[in-house]
């Protein structure tokens, strides 16, 4: 392929870095392929950094989580179809966790489009019902208004995922393109009139209860948020994994909903009469299975405030929708003015308090109520806790304490293998701050090939594997539906502290609850990255049960 150097100074890849700039991208995750390198030479003196990765899996999740950090989006570039399908996974994450990112994607030659030809893939149909986005970069002179673009509809609304195709003959040729401005996310405020409704209809409730969720929170727009909370003395609870919304210790806090969540919680929303839900679009595990409210019209006054306007009535017919962003709304609700009293709201924080302050007995010599409650009291209020999905998460939310603005890095889409890429990605953001990956055994050797990442850019995350031998989640499933059959949920797991040692990174055993701390600070000591690979009884399946009783009551019940 010839480069038509003389007929310009810039080549299509390079009008797409330089637009990077622009938008003041300081990091790139990506595993290279050959179907971009011009792409990749145009990075080599950007200034811009580039964080290599082990698998597309890896890459996507580091990209999504930083943007679910930052509220612009995180970049990810992959090859063809091997990159673009080990990549999807963080795509399915941004959409779910309404993350914005982009993912640029390498693409076959223009003129063989359509033939099938090596690694080819329709992105359009692969991505087409999970981004926000997708295109084909096919006009050289057009790069800088796609990237741009790319930007808009990633932090438009409800965010979410971009992916741009870049087929391979077009980015080395020259480009004409010119520069787009940087794009900033568009905040939309209530009206006048729906801020005076809500008020109206805050003088007429007497157990009202606000859902905090969602993205494109800020530490301001949340203190905001809390004072609100006080001078109407109105309750605060968040949704799945956004427990980093609302100070834990503050008086007013309900806790938050999700998966186990606390009964006496559940049952406060119900009994609710006005649930105001800021930000979040109450998925189907903040909403308890779609339980929470009756469907379509909710049987307590619901108000929805969300800044995507198409995601306002999908499920339930709100009494007062406000499309704004949740700043602009934090914003307007410290104009509202009190009309009565309210009696204290202090009893759902003691529900709270009694439900997350005592360790809970478990079987085995590792419990993990304790060394949550161990984390709690030893980490700095700023550490950044990253989780996938599995039962041991169940302790994180249930005894942990997130203090701080984005301090839980976990997806609402439950994700397995999300812990270490989603670490990687936090302690490159913040490398003074404390970044632990928590995961299961299942979890972690899903993206547990990215702890190679962390080595390779000295990035001292330390990883808890907690290892109870089963895919546990699926094993109290299983118990449940057919008792005592266990089929394809054991596994035989490898030395997770060998592997770290074998990695570069600082390794070890945890087999007793007492041994935990000690190894905790000899990780940190280490200054390596580090695994404390945790060894505990599956029989503890959750914080309040066993696979035994569940087990046994599946029998009684059949
Ligand atoms: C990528 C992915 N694959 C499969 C699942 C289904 N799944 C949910 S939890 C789980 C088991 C998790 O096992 P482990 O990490 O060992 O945690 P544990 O439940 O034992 O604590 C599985 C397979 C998922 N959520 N994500
Ligand atoms: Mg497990």
């Amino acid at each position: 392929m010839t480069i038509h150097a003389e007929l310009a100074t810039r080549t299509v890849a390079q009008v797409l870095v330089e637009q990077l700039r622009i938008q003041r991208v300081t990091r790139v995750f990506c595993v290279p392929g050959e179907s971009y390198l011009p792409v990749l030479d145009a990075l080599y003196d950007s200034g811009i950094a580039v964080t290599v990765c082990r698998n597309e899996g890896g890459a996507s999740m580091m990209a999504e989580a930083w943007g679910k950090q930052t509220g612009r989006p995180g970049i990810c570039f992959v090859t063809r179809g091997p990159g673009a399908t080990n990549g999807s996974g963080g795509i399915h994450i941004a959409q779910q966790d309404s993350s914005p990112m982009i993912l640029f994607v390498g693409q076959v030659e223009r003129e063989h489009r359509g033939r099938d030809a090596f690694q080819e893939v329709d992105y359009r149909a692969f991505f087409g019902g999970i981004a926000k986005w997708v295109a084909e970069v096919n006009e050289p002179d057009r790069m800088g208004e796609m990237v741009a673009r790319a930007f808009c509809v990633a932090m438009a609304g409800r965010q979410g995922p971009v992916v741009l195709s870049l087929p391979h003959d077009v980015l080395p040729l020259p480009s004409q393109s010119p520069d787009a401005p940087f794009v900033e996310a568009l905040e939309t405020a209530p009206g006048r009139e729906q801020m005076a409704a809500l008020e109206e209809l805050l003088a007429q409730s007497e157990r009202p209860m606000l859902i905090l969720g969602g993205g494109r929170w800020s530490e301001t727009a949340l203190s905001q948020v809390a004072g609100f909370s006080e001078r109407f003395g109105v309750p605060v609870c968040t949704s799945f994994r956004r427990a980093h919304l609302f100070d834990p210790s503050h008086p007013n806090y309900a806790g938050d909903l999700g998966l186990g969540a606390n009964p006496k919680l559940v049952a406060r929303v119900k009994e609710s009469d006005l649930v105001i839900a800021a930000g979040a679009r109450l998925n189907e595990l903040t909403s308890q299975g779609y339980t929470l409210f009756d469907i379509p019209v909710p049987q307590t006054k619901l108000v929805h405030a969300y800044p995507g306007a198409e995601e306002i009535g999908r499920v339930w017919r709100p009494h007062l929708a406000i499309h704004a962003t949740p700043q602009a709304f934090a914003a307007a609700l410290q104009r509202l003015e009190p009309r009565r009293a309210r009696a204290d709201v202090r009893a759902a924080h003691q529900d709270y308090l009694d439900w997350s302050q005592k360790a809970l007995p478990q079987p085995g010599a590792v419990n993990l109520s304790q060394i949550m409650i161990w984390l709690r009291e030893h980490l700095p209020a700023d550490a950044i806790l990253c989780n996938g999905a599995g039962n041991y998460s169940g302790w994180i939310h249930r005894f942990y304490r997130f203090r701080r603005f984005n301090t839980q890095m976990a997806t609402v889409c439950g994700f397995m293998g999300y812990g270490v890429p989603a670490a990687v990605a936090m302690k490159s953001l913040y490398p003074e701050r404390k970044v632990l990956a928590l995961n299961g055994d299942g979890d972690f050797l899903m993206n547990g090939q990215e702890f190679a990442t962390a080595v390779q850019y000295r990035l001292p995350i330390i990883v808890l594997v907690f290892d109870n031998a089963t895919f546990g989640t699926i094993r109290m499933h299983q118990e449940r539906e057919y008792p005592g059959r266990v089929s394809a949920t054991d596994l035989v797991n490898p030395d997770f502290a060998a592997m770290a040692r074998s990695f570069g990174g600082f390794g070890a055993t945890v087999e007793k609850t007492e041994d935990f701390a000690p190894a905790f600070r000899a990780a940190e000591e280490s200054g390596l990255p580090a695994i404390l690979h945790v060894k505990f009884d599956a029989e503890g399946i959750t914080p309040s049960t066993t696979l035994s009783a569940i087990r046994d009551s599946a029998r009684k019940r059949a």
